[in-house]
């Protein structure tokens, strides 16, 4: 059995989603981040940063094993099950690349953009600008890569899809028009939206 500690929010949907995708056993267990229930004790002592998602694998070599982060969590998950890890090497590099680009310049950039958006009590110009652009700039090269191949890595559909979707079905329709001027990342998110364990992945935590 699996813990998933997870929030309704685009990096707790990556965990979710893949473990419906490998269809290992696992159990939600909710924070309201509003509550600060991510800072208490006992979830530091699984994972001392402090955010979400976290896995346990209860059934790992050697005892309960948590994992912190989504491409850490993908990763994981795909080493233990054999799946969605492409066997070409080539493949694989652009899987890693995908995760890496996903992980620290795609999501810290809609974090950003979220913070001064909608969180900030007083809202600047420039931060705002500065965010925007940079989410927009970033979708370039996702937009031109989905253009060429039906998938992130190549023709098969891999954790580099996983950890990409939430953040094209939540944070990049944030913008007005949504994904209208990118039609690649839209053809590509239609398709993979319409997977049975991406959907049952996108509703937890219930
Ligand atoms: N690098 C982490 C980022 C995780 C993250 O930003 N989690 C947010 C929720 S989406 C969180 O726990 N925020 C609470 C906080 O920072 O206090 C990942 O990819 O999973």
């Amino acid at each position: 059995m699996i813990d998933l500690h997870t929030t309704a929010t685009a990096n707790g949907y990556k965990a979710s989603i893949m473990l419906e995708e490998v269809g290992l056993p696992y159990r939600v267990i909710a924070y309201d981040l509003s509550k600060g229930e991510h800072m208490k004790p006992e979830y530091l002592a699984l994972n001392p940063v402090g955010r979400v998602p976290t896995i346990v694998d209860h059934d790992a070599a050697g005892g309960p094993l948590s994992v912190y982060g989504s491409a850490a969590i993908l990763l994981y998950l795909a080493e233990k099950t054999g799946q969605l890890l492409p066997s070409s090497a080539a493949e694989r590099a652009r899987t890693y690349e995908w995760l890496g680009v996903v992980s620290s310049d795609i999501g810290p950039a809609y974090s950003g953009q979220f913070v001064f958006n909608i969180i900030a009590p007083e809202k600047q110009a420039w931060a705002i600008d500065f965010y925007d652009r940079l989410c927009l700039r970033l979708l370039g090269p996702m937009e031109t890569r989905l253009g060429a191949s039906r998938f992130l890595a190549g023709d098969g559909y891999s954790i580099a899809d996983v950890i990409a979707y939430p953040v094209a079905a939540v944070s990049m329709k944030r913008f007005p028009g949504g994904l209208d001027a990118h039609p690649h990342i839209a053809r590509w998110a239609g398709e993979v939206g319409a997977r049975p364990a991406v959907q049952r992945g996108m509703k937890i935590p219930r």
